[in-house]
């Protein structure tokens, strides 16, 4: 498959803190990379926030700040957002390469607006114009409740937190119950995967997924 001839494919990943898609995104390009993959040329993978130079800054200031008032903590991802797609993603996806991102426009609704603070609709008017309208094609949700999430976490870094993720269980659990329910509202947008199988297993979930995307968008005139 050339890189070049279509229009690129779009692909997010979402998920609570914890619920694995560092382990996955990890697993993904290594095998989008190697010989098995299905693609010709490997995808581009990026995150969100903190894609860019712009956005490794912001990254910083969000996660370690004390306070952050909560307009100026959505219109900063925002702004990250909209740097981000209109120098990487953008780019890459009109060059007809797959760009893979570890979070995006989602995770404002879910993470901004389970804090009770702000409409959703305003957080996702907000990333819609800053990113002029571009949503993926694809939303991958890893699934997994907040208990187990926090478990691993803990498991895997010891009692050591950012801002966001020492917010209590019932937040994690709001967030988490805004990306099912957008994804029961987009199936056709939508794949979820059950994270809290071993890791084997979800990236064996997660391979079939973007198997079959890459096959069907291929397949695409
Ligand atoms: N945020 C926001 O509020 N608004 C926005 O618009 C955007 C983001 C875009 C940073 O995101 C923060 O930004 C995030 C939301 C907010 N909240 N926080 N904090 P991030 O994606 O960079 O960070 P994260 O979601 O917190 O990722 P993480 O902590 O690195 O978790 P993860 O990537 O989902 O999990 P992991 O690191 O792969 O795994 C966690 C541990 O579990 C680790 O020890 C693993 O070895 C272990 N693990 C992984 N998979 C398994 C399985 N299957 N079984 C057992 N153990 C496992």
């Amino acid at each position: 498959m050339t890189a070049s001839s279509r229009h690129g494919l779009f692909i997010s990943v979402e998920g609570g803190d914890g619920a694995g898609k560092t382990t996955q995104l990890g697993l993904l390009r290594d095998w989008l990379s190697g010989p098995g993959s299905p693609l010709r040329y490997p995808p581009v993978f990026t995150r969100e926030p903190g894609g860019t130079q712009l956005g490794a800054a912001v990254r910083e200031t969000l996660l370690h700040s004390e306070h952050v008032d909560p307009r100026a903590e959505a219109l900063l991802y925002a702004g990250d957002r909209a740097h981000h797609v209109a120098t990487v993603v953008r780019p890459a996806l009109e060059r007809g390469e797959v760009v893979i991102t570890d979070r995006y426009l989602d995770s404002s609704i879910a993470y901004q607006g389970s804090r009770g603070e702000l409409s959703p609709t305003d957080i996702e008017e907000i990333s819609l114009w800053a990113t002029q309208g571009l949503m993926p094609d694809i939303t991958v949700l890893l699934d997994i409740s907040a208990a187990d999430a926090r478990a691993r976490r803990l498991a895997g870094r010891g009692e050591t937190e950012d801002r966001i993720e020492a917010a209590g269980d019932d937040f994690h659990e709001s967030v988490r119950q805004v990306f099912r329910e957008r994804a029961a509202a987009e199936p056709h947008r939508w794949r979820v995967i059950d994270a809290s199988r071993s890791v084997e297993e979800v990236f064996s979930a997660l391979k079939l997924v973007f198997t079959t995307e890459i096959e069907k968008w291929a397949e695409r005139p």
